[in-house]
C-alpha cells in the first residue's frame, strides 16, 4: 500500500486568537505528530512512505496535484488542529476526484476531541484518535491482510471507519505508550532545511519532544490533567546528536513543560556539556517547576529562551483560568531566568471573562516589569471542548456550543468568536493591538533590545518579529 503523508496547503485556516498574520510570519514548524506515526510506520512495515508538507515546501494545489498523479498513492494520511480542518477537507475532495479509490486518513488534535463528526464528514474514511503511531500502523496492515475487512478494523481501538456510507467509531486506546519505544520521527522523509522560525538562535532549526503530558489544570488547555511521561535522558540526547549530525543547531522542545521531571531534564543538560553537543534550544516550562538548579543547568547546555504561559497579573483571573501560579512566583522564575542569562517569552492573556479594560493594562504594565524579550498578548478563546468553553457555556457567556456545529459542519465562512459580555470583537482587537503597541513601543523594552542584541542576525530577528507583532492587524 503507497502511504502519503501530507500537510495540505493553507489556504482556509481559521484566524485564530492570534492574528493570522503574525501567525503566517513567524516561519514553518515540523509536523512531529505526523512524523512520528510515519516513523512508526516504516520501522513496522519496512515500507517507505511519503511525506509532503505543503505550506513549508511551498507547495500549491497545483503542484501537489501534479506530485500526487506522480506518486499515485492508496492512502493520504493528514494531521489536523480544528484550525485547518477545512484546508484538510478541501484538498480531500481535490484528491479524491483526481482519484476516486483513495483511502482518506484523519489524525491529531482535532480528531481527538470530535472523531465521530469528523469521520461523518465527506470524503474522510478513517479518523485515528489518542497517539495515533501504533493504531494507523495497525489500520494499514489491516487493509493488506486477507480475511473478513470489518472483523479487523472493528478490533483497532482508537480507530473510526466508514464503509457504504456507515460510520463506526471503535472504543479508545486506553493504554499510553512507553515513549522509549517509539522510533524517532521520520525526519528523514522530509528535507528540513525548510522549517525555520523567525526569532530562531541558529542556522538550522528542527523540534524534538521528550516529554508527553502535562498534570495542571488551566482551563484553556487541551493538554490539561493528562499523564505525564518521559523519554530516557539517553535517547533523547541521541536523537539530539543525530539532529546536530544533520546539521540542526536551533531546537525546540514542543513538550507541554518539560521541566516536570527535573531529575530527567537535568541529566539531559549534563550529558549535552559533558559530550560537547553544541546546541541551541527552547523549552516551554510553567513558571512554579523551575528552579535555581534547573535554570542554571539549562543556561550552561545551550537553552536560550523559555517560553513561559503568564497570562495575567491578577489573581481572581489566574484562580478563574485554574492556572495555579501566582504573580509572585511569576516575578521570581522570571528574575531567575534573566539572571542566568536565558531570554524567555511571555505569553499573556486578555479578555478573560470578567476582565476590565484596567486590568488588561496592567497585565501588559506586569509583562513589562518583567522584561521579556518578547509578549505576546492573546485574546482569552475557549478553544473546542477545554474547560474553559464548558465553564463559559454554564455562565451563560458562551451561548451555544458553536465549535460542535462546526466540527459537524465546517464550512469557510465560520468565524472564531470572542465571548466577551463587556467587549465586541472589534474593541478586543484593538485593546489587543495597543497591548502589543505599549509592550513593545515602550522605551525600557528597546533600550533593553538594543543592550541585548548580540549579532546583525539577533537584530534583524528581533526587529522582524517586533514589526510582526505590531502590524499584524494591518494584514502585512
Ligand atoms: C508545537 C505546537 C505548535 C507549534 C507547531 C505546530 C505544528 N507544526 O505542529 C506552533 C507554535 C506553530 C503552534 C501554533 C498553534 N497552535 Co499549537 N501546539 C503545539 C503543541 C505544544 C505541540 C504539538 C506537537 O508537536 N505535539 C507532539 C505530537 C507527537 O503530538 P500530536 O501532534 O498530538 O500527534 C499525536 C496524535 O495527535 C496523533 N496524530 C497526530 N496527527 C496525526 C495524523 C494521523 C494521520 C494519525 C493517524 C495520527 C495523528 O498521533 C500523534 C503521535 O502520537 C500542542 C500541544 C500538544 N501537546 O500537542 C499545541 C496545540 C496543537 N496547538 C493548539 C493551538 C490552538 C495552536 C494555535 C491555534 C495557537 C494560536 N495561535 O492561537 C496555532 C495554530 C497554528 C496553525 N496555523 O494551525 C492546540 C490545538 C487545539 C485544537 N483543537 O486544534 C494545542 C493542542 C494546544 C492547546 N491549546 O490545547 N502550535
Ligand atoms: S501548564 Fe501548559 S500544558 Fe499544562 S495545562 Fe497549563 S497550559 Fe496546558
Amino acid at each position: 500500500m503507497k502511504i502519503l503523508f501530507l500537510v495540505p496547503p493553507e489556504t482556509l485556516s481559521l484566524e485564530s486568537s492570534v492574528p493570522k498574520a503574525l501567525e503566517g510570519g513567524k516561519g514553518y514548524y515540523p509536523k512531529l505528530g505526523l512524523l512520528y506515526v510515519a516513523g512508526w510506520y516504516e520501522r513496522e512495515t519496512g515500507n517507505r512512505p511519503t511525506f509532503i508538507d505543503c505550506p513549508a515546501e511551498k507547495v500549491n494545489e497545483q503542484v501537489l496535484l501534479e506530485r500526487f498523479r506522480e506518486l499515485d498513492p492508496d492512502m493520504v494520511a493528514m494531521s489536523i488542529m480544528t484550525f485547518n480542518l477545512l484546508d484538510a477537507m478541501y484538498i480531500a475532495k481535490v484528491l479524491r476526484k483526481e482519484k476516486p479509490s483513495l483511502q482518506i486518513c484523519l489524525g491529531g488534535p482535532h480528531v481527538n476531541l470530535y472523531p465521530q463528526e469528523t469521520l461523518n464528514l465527506p470524503e474522510i474514511d478513517y479518523v485515528v484518535f489518542g497517539e495515533g503511531e501504533p493504531i494507523f500502523t495497525r489500520l494499514a496492515q489491516a487493509l493488506e491482510q486477507d480475511g473478513p475487512e470489518s472483523d479487523k478494523l472493528a478490533s483497532i481501538k482508537g480507530l473510526g471507519w466508514k464503509r457504504d456510507g456507515i460510520s463506526t467509531v471503535n472504543p479508545s486506546e486506553t493504554e499510553l505508550l512507553d515513549m522509549d519505544d517509539l522510533p524517532f520521527p521520520a525526519r528523514h522523509l522530509v528535507d528540513i532545511s525548510q522549517y525555520n522560525h523567525i526569532i530562531g538562535e541558529g542556522r538550522q532549526f528542527f523540534t524534538i519532544q521528550a516529554t508527553r503530558g502535562c498534570p495542571a489544570a488551566c482551563t484553556f488547555c487541551d493538554i490539561r490533567q493528562t499523564t505525564f511521561r518521559c523519554r530516557s535522558p539517553e535517547s533523547v540526547i541521541q536523537e539530539i546528536e543525530e539532529l546536530v549530525e544533520l546539521g540542526v543547531d536551533d531546537l525546540f522542545f514542543v513538550d507541554d513543560t518539560i521541566t516536570i521531571n527535573k531529575k530527567n531534564l537535568l541529566e539531559i543538560c549534563d550529558q549535552i556539556v559533558k559530550r560537547g553537543i553544541k546546541i541551541n534550544y527552547k523549552i516551554s516550562a510553567r513558571v512554579d517547576t523551575v528552579n535555581p538548579e534547573v535554570i542554571q543547568a539549562l543556561a550552561r547546555s545551550g537553552c536560550y529562551r523559555i517560553h513561559y504561559g503568564i497570562e495575567s497579573v491578577t489573581p481572581r483571573h489566574l484562580k478563574y483560568l485554574q492556572k495555579g501560579q501566582t504573580p509572585e512566583k511569576v516575578e521570581r522564575a522570571c528574575k531567575l531566568t534573566r539572571d542566568a542569562g536565558i531570554g524567555f517569552f511571555a505569553y499573556m492573556m486578555i479578555g478573560i471573562p470578567h476582565e476590565t479594560k484596567e486590568e488588561m493594562f496592567q497585565t501588559v504594565d506586569f509583562a513589562k516589569r518583567l522584561k521579556p524579550d518578547y509578549a505576546q498578548f492573546s485574546i482569552c478563546t475557549p478553544y473546542p471542548k477545554t474547560e474553559l468553553y464548558f465553564q463559559m457555556m454554564k455562565e451563560g457567556i458562551v451561548t451555544e456550543d458553536y465549535w460542535q456545529g462546526f466540527a459537524e459542519n465546517p464550512t469557510p465562512e465560520f468565524k472564531i468568536k470572542f465571548w466577551s459580555r463587556d467587549f465586541t470583537e472589534k474593541e478586543l482587537r484593538k485593546i489587543q493591538d495597543d497591548c502589543h503597541a505599549r509592550f513593545y513601543r515602550s522605551p525600557s523594552y528597546i533600550i533593553k533590545q538594543i543592550a541585548k542584541v548580540r549579532s546583525w542576525e539577533d537584530f534583524t530577528a528581533k526587529a522582524r518579529m517586533g514589526t510582526k507583532i505590531l502590524t499584524s492587524r494591518l494584514g502585512v
